[in-house]
């Protein structure tokens, strides 16, 4: 297909590189998006990195009618509007549901009863998962390993980056059971299944894409509940130390943005019909402090002490790195954006 694509939360941070990616491949593209004050700023107009080909319809998920408007004539939903902040969820809690749950529930009730076949591609999450895949570890040992963290002091990185981790994680595949740590990720998982739900009894084809860390240029700097290393730039401009919770030897798994939007074209002009759900991760794990030393690397910055806290945020996991198999084998993705790359690009935008 080729043809018009609405991405709600179109304005975002990922939201706008698809945007860019489908609009480079030939398709139209629409934009739902709020443009929240806390991403976009008080009074935020179109922001200046959104292309000027992209039609935007300002409006909230949870209004019928601005939904209904931004469906009619397109081929294919990406759904990408919703609150992003493990933390700021915990006690945000009645915003997140209504945002996550119930914009999700107006838009697959406008598909419901809208006529012609659309495809619908809905933003998942790691965080589903809670704690990724130990090789001989369970939740119960982590709790050990949080208990020792909780007695460090602040200090030099330079020992913890050298120290090894006890707990050894492995790739994370989508057959792994749910287990819902925060209220983002049980929003994320009723997304998730709600879509598939009701895709099946509408024939909806929809594949759910399972984010882990994404980042890249345009994640907002100035939210304090974004990504950590927007939370890192913005820090290390200011010329403040970053904050690493835990010991900073919590793993994850990085992904460039442009690896992430290529998934979601290939999610999009794959021959699928039925549910299907996909990680989209780099396969690769990183710690937390390993990710801030690359980045002073490439930022020229060595005279850093960051601040290790110790203490981590509620709702929060030690490990997790993605099993990429089956979105290779089905979808065709590959990541190609190296970690170095990345925070290269992301270095010179700053
Ligand atoms: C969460 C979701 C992920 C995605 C993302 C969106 C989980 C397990 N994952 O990822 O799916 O939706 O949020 O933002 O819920 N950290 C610091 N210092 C800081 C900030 C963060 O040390 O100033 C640590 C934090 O404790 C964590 C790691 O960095 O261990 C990554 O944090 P994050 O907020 O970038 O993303 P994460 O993994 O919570």
């Amino acid at each position: 297909m080729s043809g018009s694509v609405l991405i709600t939360g179109g304005a975002g941070f990922i939201g706008s590189h698809l945007a860019d990616e489908l609009l480079r491949h030939g398709y139209r593209v629409r934009v739902l998006d709020s443009l929240v004050p806390q991403v976009h700023g008080p009074d935020a107009g179109r922001p200046a990195y959104l292309d000027p080909e992209v039609e935007l319809i300002k409006g909230d998920m949870r209004d019928p009618a601005a939904v209904q408007k931004a469906l009619a004539g397109t081929e294919a939903i990406f759904h990408f509007a919703a609150m992003v902040g493990v933390g700021q969820s915990m006690y945000e809690i009645e915003r997140y549901t209504s945002v996550n749950n119930c914009g999700t529930a107006v838009l697959l009730e406008a598909m419901a009863q809208a006529k012609g076949e659309r495809k619908l591609i809905v933003a998942s999450s790691m965080s589903i998962y809670g704690e990724g895949r130990y090789r001989d570890g369970s939740g119960a040992y982590y709790d050990n390993v949080r208990r020792e963290v909780g007695q460090l002091q602040r200090g030099s990185w330079e020992p913890l980056l050298k120290e090894s981790e006890p707990l050894i994680p492995v790739p994370t595949p989508e057959e792994k059971a749910p287990s819902l740590a925060s209220v983002y990720a049980l929003s994320k998982y009723d997304q998730e299944r709600m879509a598939l739900i009701v895709g099946g009894c509408y024939g909806i084809p929809v594949i759910a894409l399972r984010f882990f860390n994404v980042y890249g240029t345009r994640q907002a700097l100035s939210n304090p509940y974004t990504g950590v290393l927007a939370i890192f730039a913005s820090r290390l401009m200011n010329g403040n130390p970053p904050r690493i919770f835990e010991d900073g030897r919590q793993q994850r798994d990085f992904v460039s943005v442009h690896d992430v939007v290529a998934a979601c074209r290939l999610a999009l002009e794959v021959d699928q019909q039925k549910q299907q759900l996909f990680n989209i991760g780099s396969g690769a794990k990183i710690s937390v402090l390993q990710v801030l030393e690359r980045f002073c690397q490439v930022l020229n910055i060595d005279s850093i002490e960051p601040e290790i806290t110790g203490s981590y945020r509620a709702g929060d996991i030690r490990h997790c790195f993605a099993d990429i198999t089956s979105a290779k084998e089905v979808l065709g993705y590959a990541p190609r954006v190296s970690f170095e790359e990345g925070l290269r690009e992301l270095a010179g935008w700053l």
